[in-house]
């Protein structure tokens, strides 16, 4: 039998597969109806086929997909649902337009022309769905499959994963968004593959991220945790033990990633890439070769083994703090390393560019640190989750491995805010077993490991003393708490229905 990764994504002709049965499906129907008659007013026409790709939140292993370590997602059960019609070729103009079932987002219109450039500098919502619709010409193009004259699109899009909350409402977008247009267009594709595309063609958004997400959105499995690898994706199931459960809870501070990525997300990813550079350099390599062909920390973490275990450990944070300075550096002092300028170094890509110009110096011992001590942390939750301890020690240990998580994020890379950390401490207070921000980080949520009998009473405690006051300064409407803190168990991946 294939692996489920291999397989393609599953197409539904009901929702049930997906949405269960009950309440949850209600909801789900009724939805689906909303889309159905909104579209039929906004364009004149039924969609041809839906797609929905869930959001995720991530259990442990933050800010190292990146760099080609292994992650610990599970998708959420609120997604986005695409909702697309394909033109006909005579039809003319040829325009992409994309509505949204939420009146907040007015509808963007786009050329249909694949190799439109998206205007990063003038952010709209639109942008996430033609990254997909780029990168799936890239994809067929690579692929060598004939693509017809490029056709218009009418599309109609519901998300319910809160945006900027680090919970991945831009993947679940962009992932629902190329699964659409496959499914306009009549093909399919094995689902590592779309994840790896889908990861890809994000990057268009000005992002240089890892692909976690979408790897997570395409590939979940109803009832497991994922563990994520990379070069190349695969998935790998993990059952969490019984008896523990996970409450998002949001920090209500909104982390806009592609707005200040050059600040935050890209500059961490420089600041890794020149801690990668400098650290190849120091265990050996010649600056030209090291600047030639280490990308990531991962890239250079055998040589970081094999120096450590020299010293009788194969810990390349031994290495890191070996041959790193704790002291930020400035942009002269690794120019000095590398013999060369620092956009040279980074190969004049633009987006790194906008990190060098505001960048003041490099935290390059911090970020490295951060990586490696968290890529061993998200191994060490998987071997606790396989290890014969019992439920109560295993989610203690997992609780433990959260906390460390959160430490080191806050302190390294240096990514919570004052938010974020508040909420934590609250959720520790409140009898969590663990508790650290997920996502990007710079705002969004907090994913706190709690026993399953205290749950609804940890959910009461946390609306006390987090919520109750921003409902009455008026920051959130009580009636929408619920958006904003809930428990989730780990949902299924993306799906395509025709009805
Ligand atoms: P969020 O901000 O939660 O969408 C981002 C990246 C991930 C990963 C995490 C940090 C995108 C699409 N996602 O997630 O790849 O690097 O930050 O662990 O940029
Ligand atoms: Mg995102």
């Amino acid at each position: 039998m294939a692996k489920h990764e291999e397989l393609p994504v599953p197409i539904f002709s009901t929702l049930e597969p997906v949405y269960g049965s009950g309440s949850q499906l209600e909801e789900a129907e009724f939805r689906f109806e909303k889309i159905k008659s909104k579209f039929l007013e906004v364009f004149g026409c039924q969609p041809d086929v839906y797609a929905r790709s869930p959001g995720r939140v991530n259990l442990i292993g933050e800010h190292i997909d990146y760099e080609g370590f292994s992650v610990l997602p599970m998708a959420i059960r609120q997604d986005t649902i695409v909702a697309i019609h394909k033109h006909d070729a005579r039809e003319s103009p040829k325009l992409i337009r994309i509505a949204n079932l939420n009146e907040k987002y007015t509808m963007c219109t786009y050329p249909a022309d694949p190799n439109q450039d998206i205007d990063l500098k003038n952010h709209k919502w639109g942008h996430y769905f033609i990254c997909g619709y780029k990168g799936y010409y890239e994809f067929a193009k690579s692929k060598g499959i004939d693509v017809d004259e490029p056709v218009g699109f009418d599309v109609l899009v519901d998300g319910t994963v809160p945006t900027g909350s680090g919970l991945s409402s831009s993947s679940a977008f962009v992932c629902s968004s190329t699964i659409a247009i496959m499914a306009a267009c009549d093909v399919n594709f094995p689902k590592k593959e779309i994840a790896q595309l889908t990861c890809d063609c994000e990057r268009h958004i000005g992002t240089q991220s890892g692909g976690m997400d979408q790897a997570i959105s395409v590939m979940a499995k109803s009832g497991f945790a994922e563990l994520i690898d990379f070069n190349p994706i695969r998935a790998t199931d993990v059952q969490l033990p019984a008896g523990g459960c996970f409450v998002i809870a949001h920090s209500l501070a909104e982390s806009q990633k592609a707005v200040t990525a050059s600040k935050n997300y890209n500059n961490r990813v420089v600041e890794c890439r020149l801690a990668a550079i400098v650290l190849g350099i120091k265990l050996g390599m010649k600056p030209q070769e090291a600047i030639s062909n280490v990308k990531t920390l991962s890239d250079v973490e055998g040589l970081c083994v094999s120096f450590a275990s020299t010293r009788g450990s194969s810990d390349p944070v031994l290495a890191v703090k070996e041959f790193l300075s704790e002291e930020p550096y400035t942009a002269e002092d690794i120019e000095t390393i590398t013999e060369k300028n620092l956009p040279s170094v980074l190969g004049y890509d633009t987006t790194s560019l906008d990190v060098l110009r505001a960048a003041k110096h490099f935290k390059l011992f911090q970020r490295a640190s951060h990586v490696y001590s968290e890529a061993k942390r998200v191994h060490a939750f998987k071997d606790t989750v396989l290890s014969n301890l019992s439920d109560e020690d295993m989610l203690k240990k997992l609780g433990d491995l959260m906390n460390e998580s959160h430490h080191s994020c806050s302190i390294l890379y240096e990514c919570s805010c004052p938010e974020l950390e508040e909420l934590v401490k609250v959720c520790r207070g409140d009898k969590a077993l663990g508790a650290r921000l997920t996502g990007a980080g710079w705002g969004g949520c907090v994913v706190a490991l709690v026993k399953e009998n205290i749950v609804l009473e940890f959910i009461l405690n946390l609306k006390e003393s987090f919520y109750q006051s921003r409902i009455e300064k008026g920051i959130i409407n009580k009636n929408d708490l619920g958006l904003y803190l809930f428990a989730s168990k780990p949902s299924s991946g993306s799906a395509i229905f025709k009805f």
